[in-house]
């Protein structure tokens, strides 16, 4: 008899529909399962460590079926030289002082050099499994026309100074989520092997 999967579809609360995108496509390219979206406001805790924040966002949302997985998934960009600001507070800086209010905390300064961190948390029948990802890069002089977020001014290491936005057919292939993304397709599977 064939293996019948416990599951075949995976459910992603956010209010972020570029996430939702960026993760769907991943999955598409490896793995079989089917990503649902579930449109959400998560709550999110001021914290000082993305997995805190995302298990957080995670335990509050309102999720009867605990046979089914969901996950959040929580970024942040942390910059050397601001000792790792914005980090957990990426969202809330993004919209006060966003890129440019950026871009002038570091004005004058070389020392560039930033960490896009993509945390996911996932539960399923009560237990939670945190995934987490990250790229390395620097934070570009100007703020380039493309991409959505942080991407017009995050250059990923090895891309010749472009910016995520500028490589957006790229960015998904060597992304912080990328690897995030790729270690909860393995934890699904793991956990689907642990019922075969
Ligand atoms: P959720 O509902 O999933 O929490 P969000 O947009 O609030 O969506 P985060 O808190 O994870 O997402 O993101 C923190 C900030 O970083 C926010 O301003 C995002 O737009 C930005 N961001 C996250 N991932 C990004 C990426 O891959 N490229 C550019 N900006 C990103």
């Amino acid at each position: 008899m064939p293996y019948v999967s416990p599951f075949h579809s995976i459910t992603f609360a956010t209010s972020n529909i570029n996430k939702f995108r960026e993760i769907q496509n991943i999955f598409q390219r490896k793995s079989n399962y089917k990503l649902q979206l579930l449109p959400s406001e998560l709550l999110e805790i001021q914290a000082n460590s993305l997995e805190e924040v995302a298990a957080f966002s995670l335990e509050n949302i309102i999720w009867e079926d605990e046979n089914q997985p969901i996950f959040v998934e929580d970024s942040g960009l942390f910059i050397s030289e601001l000792n790792g600001f914005p980090g957990p507070y990426s969202s809330y800086i993004y919209q006060t002082i966003g890129l440019k209010g950026v871009l002038a905390l570091l004005k004058g300064t070389t020392k560039r050099e930033a960490v896009f961190k993509s945390v996911i948390a996932l539960k399923y029948k009560k237990i939670t499994h945190i995934c987490v990802g990250a790229v390395q890069g620097s934070i570009s002089e100007s703020i380039s026309d493309l991409g959505w977020g942080y991407d017009p001014i995050f250059i990923p290491d090895g891309t010749d100074g472009k910016t995520f936005g500028e490589i957006q057919e790229k960015k998904n292939y060597i992304s912080h989520r990328y690897f995030s993304s790729l270690k909860l397709i393995q934890t699904l599977e793991t956990i689907q092997r642990g019922e075969d």
